[in-house]
């Protein structure tokens, strides 16, 4: 008997863009159709707060950790095969580190070459994060004032590039002037490619999302010209902090949303200060038995997000994660992540019993594959 494939389908755009919300909205959506779906994650490094994000909505997920997807390609293959241990997914959704790009050549042409009789490769599909976009996508008289270097803001524009189509993000936030610029914006990038505006939050244009992944009509696999010494460079300006944080109330109730919010508030607001720090995403979760909540600062210019609500308070032991990626020294980086985390605690009375903290600049991609055509 002939095996059904898997549908891959590979979720692109920058640090904060939305890609996790966009995710899990497109993993729900497909629950309800009856499928079984497998969702891919993916860090530098471990302890990710978009694994326990997803899991605490339910779903199955697997983690590629230590590497992005295409330097660590035959993990990436394991994960999505494990998947397939009690029954064959329909869907796998994978999201690459939001510094990522390149991945047409090293992630989507290998699997489709090397792995075409599992796994069907679904059009490319690309979020554009609107807070940046506006400030990266040079306007008329070209001038830089997005606060990342060139070589950061090359990995931006890159990773727009090789999409099947593209996503405007946070539809929900934007007026119809700013996406019918954004359009414009984006067009100039790539001028026949699809653009659909899109609020993975709100679930609006998800639909027309589905509509590509499920109804491809192009796939055009848009190779780059790109030179990883740039790409290199922009990838380690950023500073890239995971820390995890187990602490405790004892029998007094704690407001996790109240604690997530605090403490990625207290975070932007040192790297601000500092005026040292371009935040690219700061994440905070906090995870009491199986209530989660998370909080995230996308951009130096934007409010705290509640990414997840957790809606009530919990008691005894709550685990805490703090992912930060702002280009700034990743030390002075761990240094108010910690300092967030303690200051906040102590404001309640809450006991930090222990603190663990990697941080790191990434290092140069060396993907396993890189296939041209
Ligand atoms: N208002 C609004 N917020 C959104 C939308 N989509 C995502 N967000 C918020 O944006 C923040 C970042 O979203 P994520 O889905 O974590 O972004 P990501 O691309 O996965 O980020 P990285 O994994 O760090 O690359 C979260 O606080 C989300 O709640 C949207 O459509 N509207
Ligand atoms: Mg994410």
């Amino acid at each position: 008997m002939k095996k059904e494939k898997i549908k891959f389908v590979l979720v692109g755009g920058f640090l904060g863009a939305g890609k996790t919300t966009l995710v899990g909205e497109l993993a729900k959506r497909y629950s309800a159709q009856g499928k079984r779906v497998g969702i891919i994650t993916n860090d530098q490094t471990e302890n990710l707060v978009d694994t326990q994000n997803l899991r605490s909505q339910g779903f199955e997920v697997g983690e590629v950790s230590g590497a992005c997807f295409c330097c660590s390609f035959d993990d990436l293959v394991a994960t999505a095969e494990e998947f397939s241990a009690d029954q064959i997914p329909d869907v796998v959704l994978a999201e690459p580190v939001g510094s990522c790009t390149d991945l047409v050549a090293t992630v989507i042409l290998p699997l489709q070459q090397l792995l075409g009789e599992r796994f069907d490769l679904a059009p490319f599909g690309v979020l554009l994060k609107p807070s940046h976009g506006k400030r990266i996508l040079a306007d008329a008289a070209g001038e830089r004032k997005s606060g990342f270097s060139p070589q950061a803001e090359y990995i931006f524009r890159k990773q727009l590039e090789e999409a099947d189509y593209l996503m405007i993000g946070r539809l929900d936030q934007l007026e119809d002037g700013e996406v019918a610029e954004l359009r414009e914006r984006l067009q100039a990038i790539a001028e026949d490619v699809p653009v659909i505006p899109v609020s993975p939050k709100s679930g609006e244009g998800v639909d027309l999302v589905m509509a590509r992944i499920d109804h491809p009509s192009t796939t055009s696999r848009r190779l780059l010209d790109i030179d990883y010494d740039t790409y290199a460079e922009g990838e380690a300006e950023l500073g890239w902090v995971n820390l995890t944080a187990t602490v405790t109330a004892g029998d007094e109730p704690i407001d996790l949303d109240w604690l997530t919010q605090s403490v990625v508030d207290r975070c932007a607001n040192a790297v601000i200060e500092a005026e040292e720090g371009q935040i690219a995403h700061l994440k905070v979760s906090a995870l009491g038995g199986d209530t989660q909540s998370v909080a995230n600062v996308v951009s130096n210019d934007s409010g705290v997000d509640v990414g997840l609500a957790a809606g009530r308070e919990v008691t005894g032991n709550v685990q805490l994660i703090v992912n930060a990626r702002v280009a700034m020294d990743p030390d002075n980086l761990e240094f108010a992540c910690r300092d967030a985390v303690a200051f906040v605690c102590n404001q309640r009375g809450l006991e930090v019993k222990s603190v663990t903290a990697h941080s790191l600049r990434p290092g140069r991609p060396t993907p396993t594959h890189r296939m041209v055509r």
